[in-house]
């Protein structure tokens, strides 16, 4: 790790460096560099800036079609190697760089803006100049073209960079910070980068940018690291039968919990699952994906095309607690193929039947001790046979250990034949399903000694 100049020195090992106000720019350079993207005193890349979210445009200069979009300067992630022209932008070879606008959507307090780039040469180096504006003067122009000021067009001036160093070798790794010791560098909805090339001697100088990040001084609450390679764990069950891939690219701090915790469970449980709910026929997914997800609002976990969606926010909240059993849910739904050939004439299971008994082999078979699908004064009332998740999946359980210790293999397999009808259950246990709803609440009443309030005709 080589860190080169820091702060703003006005010359320093025979670099210039501009420093306007306080504003500070912090250069590193890191020769090889790696995917992690650690600097000193630079931060590390990072996701959910509020450079993220802004509209970023290119005012003049041409994108150089053999890089990446414009969005990889703002995606939260970074390349995995020195070459790697896709996980990049970079300005069409031959032009001097170019211009870009970000529009951060309304004027916010910056406390940073970070640049970072890698190239093994000459395109390694940055050379800026940012400007900020908030949009209000009289002069305001935010369509600049190459060869306007924006110093009277209503912009301010923020600091230059140039990270070229002296000696013969460009390439490396390259991160700046741009700061200011107050803690904020201005406020500001606009930010302009006026982009250079780092040299004219062949087409190729300019600059494979990664990532620009724009903290936000009030906002750094939502900013996670940067992803970089692709974090997959592959695995197969002990007979080698089913493939899987936990993904937690996105949640690279879930990555050692994923392998040591779930994994396991995965291991274990799929096969038992799918041995748990045959069929004639049956073919289960052999290949599964655990993907950690962003952006599922409220829902914990869901289930489709051979993939487990997690969501990293409630994963990361539920760890010690229902995380586990809830892929163990989802690995269910993967394994029920319920409206995998819905040929003609074929009868969905109802919804309450499709949730309940995931949670059914869930609370009851994987984690019983946690007693997660009891009826209990509290939910009492809401207690019915078809109120789906772990109400129902209690029903079930009850009328398994009651009536038929094959009831939801036998389910399972009118469903994924499309046969299901309400003559299942008296075919299976001889009573209706209304009859067993009632009596599974009645001794459920009784259990909990509360009185079944008769509504008499008449007398509300
Ligand atoms: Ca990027
Ligand atoms: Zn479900």
């Amino acid at each position: 790790m080589k860190k080169i100049a820091s702060c703003c020195a006005l010359v320093l090992f025979g670099l210039t460096w501009s420093c306007l106000g306080d504003v500070q720019v912090t250069s590193e350079r890191l020769d090889p560099g790696s995917a992690t993207f650690k600097f000193k005193d630079v931060p590390a890349p990072s996701r959910g800036d509020s450079g993220g979210k802004a509209r970023l445009t290119i005012l003049d200069g041409q994108r150089d079609p053999n890089g990446g979009g414009i969005e990889k300067l703002q995606d939260g992630r970074v390349p995995t190697q020195a070459d790697e022209p896709d996980s990049n932008f970079f300005f069409q070879a031959g032009q001097d760089g170019g211009l870009l606008l970000m529009d951060l959507g309304k004027e916010i307090e910056i406390s940073q803006v970070n640049s970072y780039s890698w190239h093994p040469a000459a395109r390694g180096p940055q050379v800026y100049r940012l400007f900020g504006s908030d949009g209000q003067s009289s002069g305001f122009k935010s369509d600049l073209k190459k060869g306007m000021d924006p110093l009277t067009n209503g912009w301010k001036e923020i600091a230059a960079v140039d990270t070229r160093p002296k000696t013969d070798s460009q390439g490396g790794q390259y991160g700046v910070k741009i700061s200011d010791p107050s803690g904020l560098i201005g406020k500001y909805r606009y930010l302009l980068f006026a982009v250079s090339r780092t040299e004219s001697s062949d087409g190729f100088g300019n600059t494979f940018y990664s990532e620009i990040d724009v903290i936000d001084k009030n906002g750094s609450s939502d900013i996670q690291p940067a992803a970089t390679e692709k974090i997959l764990n592959k695995f197969d069950t002990a007979a080698g039968k089913y493939h899987f891939i936990l993904d937690s690219t996105a949640a690279p701090d879930l990555t050692t919990w994923a392998a040591e915790e779930l994994a396991p469970v995965i291991r274990e449980w799929y096969p038992r699952l799918v041995e748990m709910l045959p069929g004639e026929g049956f073919v289960p997914t052999s290949e599964v994906t655990i993907l950690f997800r962003e952006g599922m609002g409220g829902t914990p976990a869901s289930a489709g095309g051979g993939r487990i969606n997690c969501n990293i926010d409630w994963f990361r909240k539920n760890l010690k607690g229902e995380a586990k059993g809830s892929v163990v849910h989802e690995m269910v739904h993967i394994v029920q193929q319920y409206s995998r050939r819905p040929q003609a004439g074929f009868v969905r299971l109802p919804g309450w039947l499709v949730e309940g008994i995931p949670d059914y082999l869930r609370w009851f078979r994987y984690e019983p001790a946690m007693h997660g699908a009891e009826i209990t004064k509290r939910n009492f009332e809401r207690a019915k046979y078809d109120a789906s998740y772990r109400i129902t999946a209690n029903f079930l359980n009850w009328a398994t250990d009651k009536y038929d210790h094959d009831l939801v293999r036998k389910l399972n397999e009118v469903a994924r034949q499309g046969k299901y009808n309400e003559e299942v259950w008296k075919n299976i246990t001889g009573k209706s399903v209304e009859e067993l709803g009632q009596e599974w609440k009645d001794e459920n009443a009784k259990r909990l000694e509360i009185q079944v309030k008769e509504t008499l005709p008449g007398k509300p």
